[in-house]
Parts: structure tokens; sequence; C-alpha cells
């Protein structure tokens, strides 16, 4: 993967150039978009809500065309300081866009969190597409119900239904932006895939594994640092920190043995393998910080707070 620039910027092509920001309720499928776009798997996804808690760019270059997408958290209604820094990350990713992706997810009914994403995307300075995702498990009726909602608010907005896994559904919405997209200098390497540092993904990777083991609440009150990252050998070798908010929590992401942390490291080690290309060695220490989520020390320390 490259994530800095190769090429000096004289050497960038021209094309339609614009940043594109992906609008939408949590779990509608923004991250999953993101990586199939990418051919990558960069950003975290999970079944769980509120997984994505930062601004992400990833870069797509075709010829011809380079689309600056922007990943953002779920809108929903903040229950804490990091909800509130969740939201500053969505204002500033819809003022940095030169076209938005209003995701809808028809496999629910329209609800509260779609109300806010409708009147947010309905305020934008800039041109709004609504993407209709999920559609391979959703059926006419939920579909129709789903874009009546957001049309009645978005009436303008083009519609593009299609399932953000299977990479050939997002060939409408790619030939879309080509056309609808300013015209420009590239902004940036075509080779780079994102600016994040490989080390700022990994922690997302690991939390991502934390999502997949653990239920419920306690995954939301884990934040990842990544303490040591070296990648010189083989296999790359990473010491991360999980911290929790409880000793209760950390009982449970410990588990019983050890056995708990143990899944999540094996999980997170394969995911740090793909990123890295090879073989990851990993690891993992839980510590207690209590209430994190609503301290912005450590919401800046943890590089969620701006
Ligand atoms: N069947 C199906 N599942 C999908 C599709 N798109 C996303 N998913 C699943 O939906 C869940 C949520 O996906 P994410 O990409 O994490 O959703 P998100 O909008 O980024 O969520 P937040 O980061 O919480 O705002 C995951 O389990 C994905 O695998 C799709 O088109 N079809
Ligand atoms: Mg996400």
């Amino acid at each position: 993967m490259t994530t800095t620039d190769t090429q000096p910027q004289a050497a960038w092509p021209q094309g339609r150039v614009g940043y594109v920001g992906l609008l939408g309720r949590p779990n509608a499928g923004k991250s999953t978009l993101l990586n199939t776009i990418l051919g990558q798997h960069l950003a975290a996804v999970s079944a769980q809500p509120q997984t994505t808690r930062r601004r992400f760019l990833g870069v797509y270059s075709a010829p011809g065309l380079q689309a600056l997408f922007l990943d953002a958290p779920g809108v929903h209604r903040p229950a804490h300081e990091l909800g509130q820094c969740m939201e500053s990350a969505i204002d500033r990713v819809l003022a940095e866009s030169d076209l938005i992706l209003c995701l809808a997810d028809p496999t629910r009914p329209p609800g509260a969190e779609d109300l806010l994403v409708a009147e947010r995307a309905a305020r934008a300075a800039c041109p709004v597409f609504l993407v209709l995702n999920k559609v391979d498990r959703a059926g006419a009726a939920d579909q129709a119900r789903q874009e009546a909602f957001y049309r009645e608010r978005l009436p303008q907005a083009p519609v593009f239904r299609l399932c953000a896994l299977d990479r050939p559904s997002l060939e409408p919405l790619l030939a879309a932006l080509r056309e609808a997209l300013p015209a420009g200098p590239f902004l940036h390497d075509p080779e780079a895939v994102t600016d994040a540092y490989t080390r700022d993904i990994g922690a997302e990777l690991i939390r991502e594994a934390c999502l997949e083991q653990l239920r419920q609440e306690v995954p939301h009150a884990i934040a990842v640092t990544v303490d040591e990252w070296l990648d010189s050998g083989s296999p790359v070798r990473v010491q991360a920190t999980l911290h929790v908010e409880r000793d209760s929590q950390k009982r449970i992401v410990v588990g019983r043995g050890g056995a708990m942390i143990k899944a999540i490291r094996t999980a997170a080690e394969q995911k740090l393998a793909g990123l890295c290309d090879g073989p990851a060695a990993l690891r993992l220490w839980v510590k207690v910080s209590p209430d994190w989520r609503q301290r912005r020390s450590l919401l800046r320390d943890f590089r969620l707070a701006e």
C-alpha cells in the first residue's frame, strides 16, 4: 500500500477531480463502499453501529478521474463528548466536499437518524447523490419506501442503487462522478490510496477485531492506541493498548484465562497481516482510562478530537 506521495506533483495528470463526502446513518455501509472502491480493506467495518469515529481519506485514481472519498462517522444524536467529536468530523467532511453521497439503508425503516441525514444533505452547498445501498438484502417495497423518504427532502438528487460489497454494481456511480466532479489537476499521487499513516489504519483494524469479538456496549467503550510499530523486518511487530472505561470492561476484554484478549489478538494479527502484506506479531495491553469518552484531553491523546 502506498500512503505517501512517490511522484513529484508536477507529474500528476489532469482530469475530473474532487472531494466526495460519505454521509449516512451509522451502519449504512459508508466504510464498506470506500473499501470496495479502493479494492483494499483500509477503513474499519462492522455489523455494529458507530464503527467509524473520524474522517478518513481514500483516494480513487483512474484515467482522467481522481475522486477523493471522505469517510465520516454515522450521523446520530451524540451521547457523550466522543459523539460531539464525531459530529465535528462529519461537519468537516461536509465542508470539504465537492459532492456528497447520501447513503441510505433500505433494510431498515426510515427513522430519526435518517431524518438527521436527509436534513443535513438538504442543507449542503454542493450536489448530492442519493445512494440506496444493500439492495442485495432489501426488497422492492423497502427500497421504494426509503427512496420516497429521502426524495421528499432531496428532490433533485439522482438515485443510485447498489450493493457496496459488489464492485460491478458501483460502476454507474463512478461514471456519474466522472461527469459531476470539476475539472482540474490531480491533488494526490495517483499511486497513493490514502494520506493516513499505516499505524493509524492498523489501530482501526485492531478496533475492528474488538467490534467483531465483543458484544453490546463493550467495544464502543474501547479506544486503541498503537504504542510501537516496527515494520523494518518480518513479522511486523506491533504493540497496542486497548483503553476501556471501567474495571468491569477490562475483565470482559481480557476474558476467562485471557481467552478473549487472545481471540482479539489472533483476529487483529490476521487483519494487520493483510494490511502489511506479510505476517504481523501483536502484543496487546488493556488499560482502564476512566470515562475517556467524556474527556477532551484523552480524546485528543487518542486522536479522536482535533
Ligand atoms: N448485505 C450487505 N451488507 C452490507 C452492504 N454494505 C455494507 N454492509 C454491511 O453493513 C454493515 C455496516 O457497514 P459499515 O461499512 O461499517 O457501515 P458504516 O456506514 O461505515 O457505519 P458507521 O461507521 O458505524 O457509520 C457491515 O456488516 C457491512 O458488511 C451491502 O451492500 N450489502
Ligand atoms: Mg464507517
